[in-house]
């Protein structure tokens, strides 16, 4: 089937891909630095710790900012659209000396700065509170340890100054997530007080003055991690809570719910109280593993949600870490599924199927929605991947294949 003859189809159920087309060109995803590295950084050989975990080994790991630039930019060369870049602290560019996390400056991230002007992206930024001596029996903002709280209230001090220098100098908003590791292997005898300690923490980084236009916090919610599956300060209703009455955003994380949860069903509450989703983008396989994100259901519902509100009320970031496979090709692959599941929700008639839902016509919804599935949604993937100068197939990997002889296995 040509692209001509899936656009009349479509325009049968009422679905314009042309302006499928456009619509998705303008959706900018958020693509996070550190499935080149396995969350690595630029501070310490020692790799991610305090709540984060990497597994496998597949050769040709950035090691170097330079390397992880040369990465991005072959992992972009090779995604239609513009996106952004998502950075974390732990990724600053230190020259002798190591500048400890509560002492950052923009000076660490000029060289980002740069590379991002030149490109034409947009960065968003993360404070980094894990992969650190001072994560102190697991806990950050939370700790009972004034000391350690200071650390971290100075280093998400220092992250939103970093956030702004960086939106300014790129004129575009850029969006700061905070998460934090804190919580308890075992049963807490108090739950409420981490609680406090995390809200008076954050309420103190966020006193600082920073223009609200040019930066967004975002604060990351979690049901359990790896050695805190008993508690997590700031889960889900913590985070709600918090960002609510601090008029912040919630960020959801496809990862950090029970497994049997349907996360898409969160986000149009999060719409309706919040204004703006804040996304990231994973796949969990039985526990938060932060997998390759597939076109799975779970993906297409979210896509679907996501596009039914208006993707401009969206900050989609992706976020997953897979060290077993090329880690070039897990972002080309990841960033290609989250366009392709946003394209087939856009080529939904979602109004009919929503007249049908009002007016209790269940199985013609049940049917059209399966129907509607088997739509040739890849001609109009092929088209716009064309007119973005791609090459809609997998014919990408050979050119992952050609990088990875040529530059990563040389490493
Ligand atoms: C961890 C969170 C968090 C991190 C990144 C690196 O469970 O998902 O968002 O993955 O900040
Ligand atoms: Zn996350």
């Amino acid at each position: 089937m040509s692209y001509k003859e899936a656009q009349k189809k479509f325009a049968k159920i009422g679905i314009d891909t042309e302006k499928a087309i456009k619509d998705l060109g303008s959706v900018k995803i958020s693509m996070h630095c550190w499935q080149g590295d396995d969350v690595g950084g630029f501070e310490s050989v020692g790799g991610a710790s305090n709540g984060i975990q990497t597994t496998g080994n597949y050769p040709g790991k950035a090691t170097t900012p330079e390397q992880l630039m040369a990465d991005l930019d072959f992992a972009l060369s090779l995604i239609p659209g513009k996106h952004r870049v998502n950075l974390h602290a732990c990724y600053g560019i230190h020259k002798d000396k190591v500048v400890d996390r509560n002492k950052l400056t923009p000076e660490q991230f000029k060289p980002w700065v740069e590379w991002a002007k030149k490109r034409g992206v947009g960065l968003d930024f993360n404070p980094t509170f894990f992969s650190h001596g001072n994560v102190v029996d697991g806990l950050t903002l939370s700790s009972p340890d004034p000391k350690i709280r200071k650390f971290w209230i100075e280093h998400g001090i220092a992250c939103l100054k970093i956030a702004e220098y960086m939106a300014k100098e790129l004129k575009s908003p850029c969006a700061i997530n905070f998460w934090c590791p804190d919580g308890y292997k075992d049963e807490p005898s108090d739950r409420l007080g981490p609680r406090r300690r995390m809200a008076d923490s954050l309420d103190r980084i966020f006193k600082t003055k920073y223009d609200r236009k040019l930066v967004i916090p975002t604060f990351e919610s979690k049901l359990f991690g790896i050695g805190v599956e008993s508690y997590t300060v700031n889960s889900h209703e913590f985070v709600m809570g918090y960002a609510q009455s601090r008029k912040i955003l919630a960020l959801l994380d496809m990862g950090h719910f029970h497994l049997t949860e349907n996360v898409a069903d969160k986000i149009s509450s999060f719409l309706m109280f919040f204004g703006k989703v804040a996304f990231h983008i994973s796949r969990p396989v039985r526990w938060d593993s932060d997998h390759v994100i597939r076109q799975n259901d779970d993906l297409r519902a979210a896509a679907q949600e996501i596009v039914k509100m208006g993707t401009g009320n969206f900050l989609i970031a992706l976020d997953y870490f897979d060290a077993s496979i090329c880690r070039v090709a897990a972002w080309v692959l990841g960033m290609r599924n989250m366009q392709k599941e946003l394209l087939k929700a856009m080529l939904t008639p979602n109004a009919q199927l929503k007249a049908l839902q009002d007016a209790g016509e269940f199985t013609a919804q049940l049917v059209l929605q399966e129907e509607y599935k088997d739509y040739p949604w890849e001609e109009v993937w092929a088209e716009f991947a064309r007119r973005n100068g791609q090459d809609p197939g997998e014919d990408w990997l050979k050119s992952v294949n050609a990088y990875e002889k040529d530059v990563l296995l040389k490493r």
